[in-house]
């Protein structure tokens, strides 16, 4: 076999044209029960039972010039095999859809025009986040069909059509795996499907669904099925601007009118090829194509308009940040520090412990809401407790807030384990609370599991100044310790400065110890200089410890003075509960002077 050309490196020289539907262009032909073996509408039966069905699709698109074709593989998954009790035909049926899209491509091929397979991963009908399977029978199912993609010839994974940001991420992370394995580094694209509500099916913003996924290490993301291009501009704007990887989108001919004979697809192909050439000139697109209702003459004109120019070049600002299932929150706020609420901790609050150990799970949602609506901006989870099974109440907590919480989630324990089945959980982009080197980073440290985890699920993580000589206590240790922090994450993990928030730490002030006393300052005099130094990362400080044992208004007021020092020095977020951070101009001056003193160490003699 000759060796294949490197679709990577096309897709940075010319904008690669994809074809149209393959779905409804089967609907097109007058097909038996028997050629579906009994299971009507399977269309990837078809790549047995009718190979000269799909070959002749292929060739049409081919014919009219498209670079690539999609494999009748969409709906070889779990979930759509599943419903027809052939499940167990995941591989068989991909490997035969793949391989019938390979011998097509290498057909028309040519030594200077190489075309190529996009192996088709659809969503099936289950979706992770609404309960209706799991993240880790999802995963693996995916990489099976990713298996069999890869042995049929594909020359890249296009997960497509996703509508729960969960089932997208699973099959991600299980094409990642499946090719990992194989051996093969093709790559993968990941196209979402926005509705003409504006959000995906669940809810997602176009924004939360780039910050979910453009960090689990995917080549391409774009948009493609439910609606024509028109609905799609606004979507594929923001893309544009934010994502730092190249952009695809491949819409319906138009909004489905439904008639007597079916749906019936109004877009033109002479439309569908403006709005392409609007696309890649404005947005600049790499990889074009068309979905339901597109056929091979729209992607005659596609090609006749655009293909081969050379993609634009855009300058994105990417925000690095975290999301919910719905919305993505950048790390770096405008206006004010970003507030984590730190209620939802079974070891720093009460009644989130008490509503966890009678395992009211609504009652710890309600607490999580309560700080939803006292205005933090993401919330920590830790639901560590001796004595319970942590994994267990991560999934009913976790399960929950994927759904309930507007807000991303910060995923806090000490436990790998309980971290991920929290990362199984939630759709969106966590954070994970925290790594440090207390035992070192060697594989088997608490440190390279979580770093392990942040890299495969796409986490950003937040990572505390703590090596094997314990918890740094000055300003040039906290320092020290940061810079190796992030050294590491970044070499070893691919994890960037950007996303990890770097917890300086701070003990408690008012231990009336002499050692204690110039621990506020070391604190503030840390993260001055680390955001000197690195103004790429976030800082972060878990802001309660610095006034254990001091009775609660004292509290209250050392803690809003110290974060408002700690905020000028630099600081971007902060753990803490919002509602009881007061406004300096609320606080009287006597008592500010006196945390002031505190912190400063201005003790009067
Ligand atoms: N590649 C699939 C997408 C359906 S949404 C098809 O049928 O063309």
């Amino acid at each position: 076999m000759p060796d294949r050309a490197d679709l990577r490196q096309v897709l940075q020289e010319r904008v690669v044209v994809a074809d149209g539907a393959m779905g409804t262009m089967l609907q097109a032909y007058d097909l038996s029960l028997d050629e579906f073996q009994g299971h009507e509408g399977c269309n990837e039966i078809l790549s047995i039972t009718r190979p000269d069905v799909v070959r002749a699709i292929h060739k049409a698109y081919f014919d009219v010039g498209v670079d690539a074709v999609e494999t009748n593989t969409f709906g070889a998954n779990f979930a759509n095999l599943g419903e027809y009790g052939i499940s167990d035909r995941i591989y068989e049926l991909s490997e035969a859809g793949a391989r019938l899209a390979r011998e097509a491509a290498d057909a028309a091929s040519t030594p200077d025009r190489p075309r190529f397979v996009l192996g088709s991963v659809g969503p099936g009908t289950k979706l992770p986040t609404l309960g209706h399977t799991t993240f880790e029978i999802l995963r693996d199912a995916y990489a099976e069909n990713v298996r069999g993609l890869v042995d049929g010839g594909a020359d890249a994974i296009i997960i497509e059509t996703t509508q729960d940001l969960l089932q997208t991420k699973a099959s991600v992370i299980g094409a990642k795996r499946a090719l990992a394995a194989a051996g093969s580094t093709i790559p993968i694209i990941v196209s979402v499907t926005v509705e003409t509500t504006g959000t995906m099916l669940l809810g997602s913003e176009i924004g939360a669904a780039l910050t979910a996924l453009e960090p689990l290490g995917i080549d391409l993301i774009g948009l493609n099925c439910a609606t024509g291009p028109k609905e799609m501009s606004e979507h594929l704007r923001y893309l544009s601007r934010h994502s730092s990887i190249p952009l695809a989108c491949m819409p319906n001919a138009g909004l489905p009118q439904l008639t007597a004979d079916g749906a019936y697809y109004p877009l033109t192909p002479e439309e569908l090829a403006d709005a392409h050439e609007t696309f890649v000139e404005s947005y600049g697109l790499s990889l074009v194509g068309g979905c339901c209702g597109t056929t091979p003459e729209h992607l005659r004109q596609v090609v006749e308009r655009v293909g081969g120019r050379a993609p634009k070049v855009r300058e994105p600002k990417p925000e690095a940040g975290v999301a919910s299932l719905y919305q993505t929150v950048p790390f770096r706020q405008d206006t004010s520090y970003l507030s984590i609420g730190e209620r939802t901790n079974a070891n720093g609050s009460k009644a989130f412990k008490e509503a966890m150990l009678a395992e009211d799970w609504e009652g710890c949602v309600e607490i999580a809401r309560a700080q939803i609506r006292d205005g933090a901006h993401l919330l920590d989870l830790c639901v560590d407790y001796v004595g319970r099974d942590g994994v267990a109440d991560m999934k009913q907590i976790a399960s929950r807030l994927a759904t309930a919480s507007t807000l991303p989630i910060v995923l806090d324990s000490t436990e790998p384990q309980v971290l991920e089945a929290g990362l199984a959980m939630l759709g969106g982009r966590c954070a994970l609370n925290s790594v440090n080197f207390e035992d070192g980073e060697a594989p088997d440290s608490r440190f390279a599991k979580i770093a392990s985890l942040a890299k495969e699920y796409g986490a950003a993580v937040v990572a505390l100044t703590i090596d094997e000589n314990g918890q740094a206590r000055t300003a040039e240790t906290k320092v020290a310790i940061a810079e190796r922090l992030l050294d590491t994450l970044e070499r070893d993990y691919g994890i960037a400065g950007h996303d990890v928030l770097i917890d300086t730490l701070t003990f408690t002030l008012a231990t009336g110890q002499e050692e204690s006393r110039r621990d506020g300052i070391e604190t503030i005099e840390a993260i001055r200089l680390l955001k000197q130094r690195r103004p790429d990362v976030q800082t972060v400080l878990g802001l309660s410890n610095i006034s254990f044992g001091l009775n609660p208004a004292a509290r209250h007021v050392l803690n809003s003075v110290f974060l408002h020092e700690c905020v000028q020095a630099g600081l971007d977020s902060a753990i803490v509960h919002a509602s009881r951070i007061m406004p300096m101009s609320k606080i009287a001056d006597d008592q500010r002077e006196a945390a002031l003193d505190l912190i400063y160490d201005r003790r009067r003699e």
